[in-house]
């Protein structure tokens, strides 16, 4: 069944369909009952049908047909995949039962923890399933399972602080709630690693610093070659472009051969203009031609592209330091964000990066890439407790739409679904149990 058909289904009850084959099934034991006796039921069911139908019917089609129009931006093969990957039913009945004014806030939040959690299938995979065999081979909470735990985060690039942290935290609450057994394990560690990413980064700011309507906002995009600055410049356009801004870009990688035109196949394809020149000319002058350019077309918001393979980091801030100057002079108070690219499957040499780019230039934002491709998702935590910058955005593909602000709730939850999905289920195995008793 396709996820639509669930989702309306879940939203509906059954097509008449299925609820004439459900009615079949309900009565063909109760043969005893007599004919009058039936004919009571089936009116009930009837006037109780036309109710609910007249109330919920039209609300219901809305969500459905919202959901499938947002769905429809999305690219066919990522449908595909959500299909074949049905979303949780919790968060369908989410969905179901928001009001309906939140409905479309609703649905936006669980297409996009979707995003999260096939974006980030690698890093789950490896991690849950790390941290399942955990659960089970350990069936206490003792020390020893604390090392182990250790060692599975380190490995996930978690970083040594954020891991100590972590389960000095999980001792003392195993402590404190007298936890015996490993099975609530799951909840409580994502429970604690979305606090510890909270704490970590407190009164950060993710969202990114637009200007008013109106002015013009230049986002200069920075990091080492291969990142993925260019693709998420194309991203960032379409992005902006579906929110009815504006956009134009800046070819300020005149160093590697092929960045210009790059940079204009993804200007083509969101339909916006490149600014350019030759190969081999200073980037400061692509700058300043690109920004009287923005300016005399009104444009919203200008993202430069600058290189990532410089000789030396000398090179590199000289380079850094003049584009900034020559943006600055001419729109005070820009670059309004300067994005750092760096690319998750790197590990720990990303933060080696971002040092360097910290003492380049002033770095507002993180855009970690990549995320899709990698089995060591835990980068994330690290760069928050080492760098104090924000991570704004994370690439969890090479489609235009794989670009997402960054939520570590939907991220750490993304990380954990399956795991506390079956833990739920168990839970309410066990519950059942009882009561079955
Ligand atoms: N899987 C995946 N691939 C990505 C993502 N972002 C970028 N890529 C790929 O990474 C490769 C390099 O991306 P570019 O955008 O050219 O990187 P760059 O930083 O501009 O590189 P230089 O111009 O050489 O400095 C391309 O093949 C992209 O498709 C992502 O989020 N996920
Ligand atoms: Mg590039």
């Amino acid at each position: 069944m396709s996820f639509f058909k669930r989702l309306k289904e879940k939203i509906l009850g059954p097509s008449e369909e299925e609820q004439l084959k459900e009615e079949e099934i309900e009565e063909a034991p109760s043969d005893d009952a007599s004919d009058d006796e039936r004919e009571v039921q089936e009116d009930d069911r009837s006037l109780d049908d036309s109710r609910s139908d007249e109330t919920s019917s039209e609300e219901a089609e809305d969500v459905v047909s919202k959901a499938e129009e947002a769905f429809e931006l999305l690219e066919e093969s990522e449908v595909e995949r959500i299909e074949e990957e049905p979303l949780d039913d919790a968060l369908v009945e989410l969905i179901d039962e928001a009001p309906e004014e939140m409905k479309e806030e609703v649905k936006e939040e669980v297409s996009l923890f979707g995003k999260f959690k096939m974006g980030l299938a690698k890093t789950r995979d490896s991690f849950t399933s790390k941290i399942n065999d955990l659960v089970a081979q350990f069936r206490e909470v003792d020390e020893e399972f604390f090392e182990e735990l250790e060692d599975l985060l380190l490995q996930a690039d978690v970083g040594i602080e954020t891991v100590m942290e972590l389960i000095d935290e999980l001792e003392m609450e195993v402590k404190r709630k007298n936890i015996k057994d490993t099975s609530g394990m799951q909840s409580l560690i994502s429970e604690k690693l979305v606090e510890i990413y909270n704490e970590a980064g407190e009164g950060e700011d993710t969202s990114l610093n637009m200007q008013p309507d109106g002015d013009l906002t230049v986002i200069l995009m920075v990091g080492v070659n291969g990142v993925g600055k260019t693709t998420t410049i194309g991203k960032l356009a379409a992005r902006f472009q579906r929110e009815g801004k504006s956009v134009m870009l800046a070819a300020g990688d005149t160093f590697r051969a092929g960045a210009i035109d790059q940079l204009v196949v993804w200007g083509e394809r969101a339909g916006v203009e490149v600014i350019r020149q030759a190969e081999g000319s200073d980037p400061a002058a692509v700058m300043y031609d690109a920004v009287q350019a923005a300016k005399s077309r009104d444009v919203d918001v200008l993202i430069c592209d600058t290189a990532g393979r410089l000789q030396n980091k000398v090179n590199l801030m000289n380079e850094l330091e003049k584009i900034h100057r020559v943006i600055s002079r001419e729109i005070p108070g820009a670059p309004h964000e300067v994005l750092l690219a760096l690319d998750a499957t790197t590990g720990q040499n990303a933060l080696i990066q971002a040092e360097t780019f910290k003492e380049a230039t002033d770095v507002t934002g993180i855009v970690l890439t990549k995320l899709d491709g990698t089995a060591k998702g835990g980068i994330v935590l690290a760069i928050r407790q080492k760098l104090q910058i924000p991570v704004k955005f994370v690439g969890l593909g090479e489609g235009v739409n794989d670009l997402q602000p960054f939520d570590p709730e939907k991220y750490v939850y993304g990380l954990f679904a399956d795991g506390l999905r079956l833990e739920k289920e168990e839970d309410e195995d066990e519950a059942s149990e009882i009561v079955d008793k």
